[in-house]
């Protein structure tokens, strides 16, 4: 990422004890082929999210800074924090009703964010188990979990408050795994994308209340004129707000793309105030989210194409939001 005081980065790595950096850790989430609960480990908050089979080799997402950090747990929560920023981590456990324990988890995190003073959350990620399953009243548990969501944001930030880009997709295990990044100084702008419908706009077709998410979010450290680190939201093939290409896992994957291209681009920068420019060749950090293991390769070639070389690409067999999506793909632009 950009080099500045306190700067935040990104690494995936395969073995994370294999590979220090000599940086400050402020989280590790481990991909893993078994939920591990919110800790503090060495240091560091921690969270085990079960992504990929018992047979597949394990990816770490681990956020450093180059302060010191100071860690430690609130409630269930399993956070750290370095002056500048808050990594927080939490799992709901797995239930018949998700709209109050997740009104719960946020009241959480809106009390630590409020409490440690880092105002200005920059990107959360929710991984939910069963997603596309009905809970024991026979709602979806995506729209279920979306419901306690727009509650838990209605009550802490108003009606009409926004959240930052987001990720909420499958997971092979139960319950819902999240975890968010914050900031206490900086700029967050959250942007929405002209091809698409803002999903806290949604029409009630898809959930009694709408997902509360951007489309993508600028974090410009203190001093940095720009975009800073863009980060893309989990992204589909939804045009409008309807889902496009239903069973065509090639045009699913374009529409994608053109979607992330969109948010990215310089035109909807600058039409969000924000003089710069991104292309998908500048993601850095790309996860990859395929419903059927069998569209793997297709889905390998489309971002093989559009992304860079060098950019580190994770690719998880895991179900969508809506069941009619087969790949949904987010990045970060640094
Ligand atoms: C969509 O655009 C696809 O509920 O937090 C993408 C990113 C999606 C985040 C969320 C859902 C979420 O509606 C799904």
């Amino acid at each position: 990422m950009a080099t500045y005081p306190h700067g935040l980065r990104c690494r995936l790595v395969r073995s994370p004890e294999a590979t220090p950096s000599g940086r400050h850790v402020l989280g590790r989430v481990a991909f893993l082929g078994h939920h591990s609960a919110p800790a503090v480990r060495a240091g560091a908050s921690e969270i085990g999210i079960h992504l990929v089979g018992a047979e597949v080799e394990r990816v770490t997402e681990v956020w450093e800074t180059d302060s010191p950090v100071v860690s430690g747990m609130y409630q269930d929560l399993a956070y750290a924090h370095d002056g500048e920023y808050l990594f927080c981590a939490g799992q709901v456990p797995e239930g018949g009703s998700y709209r109050e324990p997740v009104r719960n988890a946020y009241r959480a995190a809106f009390d630590l964010i409020g409490k440690l003073d880092y105002p200005h959350v920059m990107r959360i990620w929710h991984f939910i188990g069963d997603i596309n399953r009905a809970n024991a009243d026979g709602m979806e548990i995506y729209r279920d979990f979306c419901l306690g969501r727009a509650e838990a944001v209605d009550h802490h930030l108003g009606r009409a408050g926004d959240m930052p880009a987001a990720t909420g997709i499958g997971a092979l295990g139960g319950g819902i795994s999240w975890y968010l990044l914050a900031s206490r100084s900086g700029r967050v702008r959250n942007l929405e994308n002209p091809l698409q419908v803002p999903a806290p706009s949604y029409p009630h077709l898809y959930g009694p209340r709408p997902p509360k998410f951007a489309r993508a979010t600028s974090f410009s450290p203190p001093g940095i004129d720009g975009a800073g680190d863009l980060f893309v939201a989990g992204t589909a093939s939804i045009l409008g707000h309807e889902t496009v290409h239903a069973g065509d896992i090639a045009k699913q994957c374009d529409v994608t793309l053109g979607n992330m291209a969109m948010v990215m681009s310089r035109e909807n920068l600058l039409a969000h105030g924000i003089d710069d420019g991104r292309t998908l060749k500048d993601l850095r950090f790309v996860k990859v989210y395929v419903r059927r293991a069998e569209d793997l390769p297709v889905v390998r070639a489309a971002c093989a194409a559009a992304f860079s070389d060098t950019a580190e690409i994770v690719y998880f067999t895991v179900d969508i939001c809506r069941s009619d999506l087969l790949v949904e793909i987010e990045g970060i632009a640094p």
